[in-house]
């Protein structure tokens, strides 16, 4: 593997240490530690050798997160976020979708590479409340830590912050016949990096922390506990991070700087093991690592943090020695060739607060963006509009795994070699990615800081199968979605709130 250590972080840092007057920095919780929570995984209601049937309900719950009152909370299958779903490759999935909630909601799979927009989850695919939805698809890529939440417009941002968030697992032959830890809960962890506000009664009040910009909480929620320990009874331990935060980056390292080893990002293995001893994520990544805790004895802890701020407590238990050598090659990333004719695409994600676009504009959901033909190579650039200092953002696309080419010209880093769903455009930048749908239909693509996407930086493409060039997808509004919503929460729809609405409204624009 590689061996020279990188300790200059891969990320613009000027970018990463800005913050705006909204920041809400995290807190170090001063309750007493709890075990981590390891969501369990879903059980199938079925699986033949070539199908996987589940059953995934949306429901309300409580849980107690602090002491004292318990937290009013959401998840799927789970009072808060959900159980973890395992995807086999090569298989069919069925999922029967169940809505308990109060509202309309959808059920996204962020990372599949699945057609949209009715199995991909998005805005066109509501589940009202006491009804289900079926769907099937079939999974067809690399093993990976992809995620479901939710996503119907412009009310997403809100539906996760009250927990609409769970893991999922792809896997595959090729990854099985490698030497990585993947006894689950045991020495292979879902980290879901979270952060919440509680105010009266040990409640998450959404509106009252709304920021057109991305609503952040002061205390840090890993997997949906507060100030969690784990212990630590293998040598080598993988966590699959994933930042289900609406905005928040973080940058995670351990106590002695420990180093650790990244294996893969979003939606692959990477190609060659990296090793590091700080790690940016930003919002909706997922970054898998190891960490050898050879060097410690039962009874030391070891600590992650992002910046000076604890996340997890690793208690040190006795272990075998684990003498397995990573291979230096991981995954062969697929280079298809780009049609030289086809014209490099430009997106721009503009503006910050309120006044957020993509290219120019704000997301229609019954407007089509762009058409593309299905597996077409083709090379976008994404340019992050705002001037230096400024935010992020995390620049998303459904229904794809895209490559990294370049980063204003320059190679990309070495822990974004993978295929990648979710990218980091710091402000000013270009950043050029290689991109094809296996896939047909209509699907969405988005800064993932939530707040962002659903005031409008967002947009979508229509994938054409030149099987059936014709075909038409029946597209929702914003209008229906919004009249379920006011519909749902008894009030008339000049009452109606939800957060993306005011960015559209103070732009003077209808949805
Ligand atoms: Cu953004």
């Amino acid at each position: 593997m590689a061996e020279d250590m990188i300790t200059n972080y891969f990320y613009d840092e000027a970018a990463y240490n800005y913050h705006d007057g909204g920041y809400v920095p995290l807190e170090e919780p001063q309750t007493e530690q709890k075990p981590l929570n390891i969501p369990s995984l879903l059980k199938p209601d079925k699986e033949t050798a070539t199908d996987m049937y589940y059953t995934i309900v949306a429901q309300t719950g409580e849980v107690q997160l602090l002491p004292g009152q318990k937290t009013k909370t959401w998840g799927y299958n789970a009072p808060l976020l959900g159980q973890t779903v395992v995807f086999k490759r090569g298989k069919t999935i069925h999922l029967h979708l169940v809505n308990h909630l109060p509202e309309v909601t959808t059920f996204h799979w962020h990372g599949l590479a699945i057609p949209g927009p009715i199995e991909d989850g998005g805005c066109h695919a509501p589940v009202y409340p006491g009804q289900s939805r079926d769907v099937s698809f079939k999974i067809n890529q690399p093993a990976a830590f992809v995620w479901l939440h939710a996503h119907p417009c412009p009310s997403t941002a809100e539906q996760v912050w009250h927990g609409l968030a769970a893991g999922a697992i792809v896997q595959d032959e090729h990854e099985a016949s490698l030497p990585l830890p993947r006894n689950y809960g045991v020495d292979d962890l879902p980290i879901i990096l979270q952060d919440r506000r509680f105010h009266e009664n040990n409640q998450w009040d959404y509106r009252a922390d709304y920021d057109p910009d991305g609503v952040a909480g002061p205390t840090p929620m890993i997997n949906g506990t507060i100030n969690p320990y784990f212990d630590v009874t293998t040598q080598k331990v993988r966590l699959r991070f994933l930042d289900g935060a609406n905005r928040r980056e973080w940058r995670l390292h351990f106590s002695d700087d420990l180093p650790f080893t990244q294996i893969a990002g979003d939606l692959s293995l990477l190609p060659h093991p990296v090793k590091m001893n700080k790690l940016l994520i930003t919002c909706a990544e997922r970054q898998e690592i190891i960490v050898d805790f050879g060097k410690y004895k039962p009874g030391d802890e070891v600590i992650l943090y992002s910046d000076d701020v604890p996340l997890i407590h690793f208690r040190i238990h006795e272990f075998k020695p684990d003498n397995t050598v990573l291979p230096n090659t991981l995954y062969q990333r697929p280079d298809p060739e780009v049609d030289p004719d086809v014209p490099v695409h430009h997106v721009t994600l503009d503006g910050m607060d309120e006044s957020v676009a993509m290219n120019g504009k704000k997301f229609k959901m019954d407007r089509i963006d762009f058409k593309m033909p299905l597996n077409q190579v083709q090379i976008w650039d994404i340019c992050n509009t705002n001037p230096a200092p400024g935010m992020i953002h995390p620049y998303h696309m459904h229904g794809t795994a895209f490559e990294v080419i370049s980063r204003d010209g320059h190679a990309p880093y070495p822990n974004e070699l993978g295929l990648k769903d979710t990218v980091a455009i710091n402000p000013g930048e270009h950043v050029k990615i290689k991109l094809w749908f296996d896939v047909p239909g209509v699907f969405m693509y988005h800064c993932h800081i939530i707040e962002h996407e659903d005031g409008g930086m967002m947009a979508q493409l229509q994938v054409i199968d030149p099987a059936d060039p014709d075909k038409k997808y029946k597209l929702m509004d914003h209008m229906t979605l919004m009249k379920a919503f006011a519909e749902e929460r008894h009030v008339p729809m000049d009452q109606l709130w939800l957060g993306g609405m005011d960015s559209y409204k103070k732009m003077g624009m209808e949805m």
